[in-house]
């Protein structure tokens, strides 16, 4: 790989050239990217290009949209739509699965994404990004609802680009993680991010702290211990970042490690977490793992959930794996009755509860 030559385009061939699909997902990425361009093109012109601002709709979440929200979703439909590389497409601003028009060939692959993530953040300047997952539909026949609810092991790719300082585009199709920064000169993004690896400690966590009433047990445990510092269990101090935009946090943790944590609270219980299942935790999961980092819901691998509607949330802890597995450990002690140290007899070799083994 020649840093700061392989394009997009060359870097997929590479990848997908024995992919048995006639390319199709590498021209299905492509698609996506040219859908990214836009939007960069359009967060970059703020409020000279008349994109700021909410209009008077609501999303299936119930929450207000931006005009960038609509905007950004458009040009994923646009870009991704015609080519007959898709069965169907799947958005969290479309309350349900959008069906590919008559006249356009489908392919075999379902796009789901969240056009704008963070868009709470645009009209003050933060970064914000846009999230994609990339499942197979294997039938000629038009998708359902149920084609979609496919667990995030079954994703065939996933990536985020970031709107920040740079565009960047960061995706896996299974060969590990890969960053792309985009030259708008030549309109080309170029792989400068190969093989991103996320360090296996860290000290430097993501929650928002203003909900630590609504915390379960575990995750108060963790939060207190990274507060305590040097003084306290874990004998060194931590830091702790919030920029409310997950593409933003999850990029911090692909470049120099950490642990971003949106877990199940209390504070709305019919809402299991804030974060979506299908088209935020699962595609950024895929990217963690394939980075050697881990995600979990706190009880379990966040990829294997198996899911049951197109707009379910879900508790989010994702990041360096050693602080993954305490806090996935924190919670099997609590659910034991043990939140002690491991060293209970419970977390023996004969244990009913023993943490998730990596390999
Ligand atoms: P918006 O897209 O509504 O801004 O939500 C962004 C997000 O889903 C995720 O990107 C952030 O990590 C999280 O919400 C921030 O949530 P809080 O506003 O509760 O901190």
């Amino acid at each position: 790989m020649h840093l700061g030559r392989t394009t997009l385009s060359k870097f997929l061939i590479q990848q997908l050239q024995d992919a048995g699909d006639q390319g199709k997902l590498a021209a299905l990425l492509v698609d996506v990217a040219a859908a990214v361009k836009a939007i960069s093109a359009m967060t970059a012109k703020g409020a000279l290009g008349g994109f700021l601002g909410a209009i008077d709709s609501h999303n299936v979440q119930g929450e207000q949209q931006k005009k960038l929200d609509v905007l950004a979703n458009d040009a994923m439909v646009a870009s991704t739509e015609w080519g007959g590389l898709v069965a169907g497409l799947a958005s969290e601003e479309l309350d349900d699965p959008y069906v590919i028009p008559e006249g356009f060939p489908r392919g075999p692959y379902l796009l789901i994404f969240d056009p704008l993530d963070g868009s709470s953040n645009t009209d003050v300047n933060v970064s914000v990004g846009t999230i994609f997952s990339v499942l197979r539909h294997d039938s000629a026949e038009q998708p359902v609802v149920g084609d979609y609810l496919q667990p995030g092991t079954r994703q065939v790719a996933a990536g985020y680009a970031i709107y920040g300082p740079a565009t960047m585009l960061v995706l896996s199709v299974g060969k590990g993680t890969h960053g792309f920064t985009l030259d708008r000169e030549i309109g080309n993004f170029i792989l400068t991010h190969p093989n991103l690896a996320i360090p296996e400690d860290t000290s430097e966590f993501a929650i928002n702290t203003s909900n630590a009433r609504f915390w379960e047990p575990p995750v108060h445990r963790y939060v207190t211990e990274c507060q305590a510092g040097k003084a306290g269990e874990r004998g060194r101090d931590f830091n702790m970042r919030w920029i409310a935009s997950m593409v933003a946090e999850v990029h911090r943790i692909l470049m120099r490690g950490g642990v971003f944590m949106y877990p199940k609270d209390t504070k709305d219980p019919s809402k299991p977490g804030r974060l979506r299942l299908m088209y935020e935790a699962n595609p950024i999961a895929m990217l963690i793992e394939q980075a050697g980092g881990a995600a979990s819901t706190g009880r379990q691998r966040l990829t294997e959930l198996r899911p049951e509607q197109l707009h379910q949330r879900v508790p989010v802890i994702l990041g360096s794996k050693n602080e993954v597995l305490r806090i996935e450990r924190y919670h099997a002690e609590h659910a034991s009755g043990h939140d002690r140290p491991y060293d209970s007899p419970l977390f023996n070799e004969r244990s009913l509860f023993r943490a998730r083994e990596f390999n």
